[in-house]
């Protein structure tokens, strides 16, 4: 079975471990492409860094700090010491001694002239991912970073998405988003064409707005999920109008949608098939898409949960298949 997912950090990287644990007991031979969001990459003291591709590198290659959700597991921040003392800014983005290996071998070969895709496929065969059928792809080869406008008194000011998600926290209302980069972007090598040869299209719980929303503003990309013959089928990042972690709320409310499992259905309802919704969401009815309740909660708390999670949601997607 070919499955292409569309994937944020945390929550889809979660997911996607999971969903790759139950296709090995009960479909081995799949093929697992997974197109990541970029635009939450960040140039830092002159290193390129990839959260949302570093952290499924991570948590797909068993490396990731699990309380944390991102950034390596048994991590040390000397080096992050050393910068401070310098002076050195920003120092409210933790970058780890083993995570800065992955920055500094990232950077040194895009700078030798490698593409982004080439990039990920290398970084990706050290975590072993191809071997284990999984293929990690960016959404674009092209730079992009989002960008938050903020409303303030002295008028609109624009701050790295990053800036706003860990040293705003997301608590300053962001007014719109911007991805810098997306108008000359085009979909990388094999994207497009993941989305149309797929069996199953999946979309895991990730922010609909700043990591699914993001892929999708890339050129083709939700043309090709429009028109696919393969099931699409998600699952809710939000139970009874909460995310289960991130600031998603907060993402939501800046483009005027209810922080509902229905409200972000309704981002996705002109190619979504079916949708996997908490216990507590069990009412929810969005038009043309097939609603299924998970028999337990949406909370990812082992991969066996993420599993089960993904067991539904590929029931569903057979239930849907046109
Ligand atoms: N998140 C934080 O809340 N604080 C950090 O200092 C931080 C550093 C960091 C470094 C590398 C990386 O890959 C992710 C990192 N994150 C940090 C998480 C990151 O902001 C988010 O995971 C995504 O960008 C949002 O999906």
């Amino acid at each position: 079975m070919r499955i292409t997912a569309l994937a944020g950090g945390v929550g889809g990287a979660r997911f996607l471990r999971g969903l790759k644990a139950h296709l090995d007991v009960v479909a081995p031979e799949s093929e697992l492409t997974i197109i990541a969001n970029t635009g939450d990459d960040i140039s830092l003291f002159g290193l390129r860094v990839c959260p949302d591709i570093d952290t499924l590198l991570y948590t797909l290659g068993g490396g990731i700090n699990e309380e944390q959700g991102w950034g390596r597991a048994d991590e040390s921040t000397r080096v992050q010491g050393e910068l401070a003392a310098y002076g050195a800014v920003p120092q409210w983005f933790t970058l780890g001694d083993l995570d800065l290996g992955t920055h500094i071998v990232r950077s040194q070969w895009l700078a030798q002239g490698q593409t982004a895709s080439e990039v990920t496929s290398r970084l990706a065969a050290r975590w072993g991912l191809p071997d284990r059928g999984i293929h990690l792809v960016p959404m674009t080869d092209t730079p992009v970073e989002t960008h938050v406008v903020l409303d303030s008194d002295e008028g609109q000011r624009a701050v790295h998405f990053q800036e706003w998600w860990v040293r705003l926290r997301a608590e300053v209302p962001a007014s719109r988003f911007v991805v810098a980069g997306l108008d000359r972007a085009t979909a990388a090598p094999g994207v497009l064409e993941a989305l149309r040869s797929a069996d199953v299209i999946v979309l895991p719980p990730s922010n609909p707005v700043v990591s699914i929303g993001i892929i999708l503003g890339v050129p083709g990309v939700r043309d090709a999920l429009r028109g696919s013959q393969a099931p699409v089928v998600g699952v809710s990042p939000l139970i009874s109008g909460r995310p289960v972690r991130g600031h998603a709320d907060a993402c939501l409310s800046a483009i005027g949608v209810e922080c509902t499992a229905a409200g972000v259905a309704s981002l996705y309802a002109d190619f979504l098939d079916g949708w996997l919704v908490d216990p507590a969401d069990a009412g929810v009815r969005v038009r043309g898409v097939e609603t299924a309740v998970h028999p337990e909660a949406l909370l990812m708390t082992d991969v066996d949960a993420a599993s089960r999670m993904a067991e539904s949601l590929l029931a569903l997607a057979e239930r849907v298949r046109r």
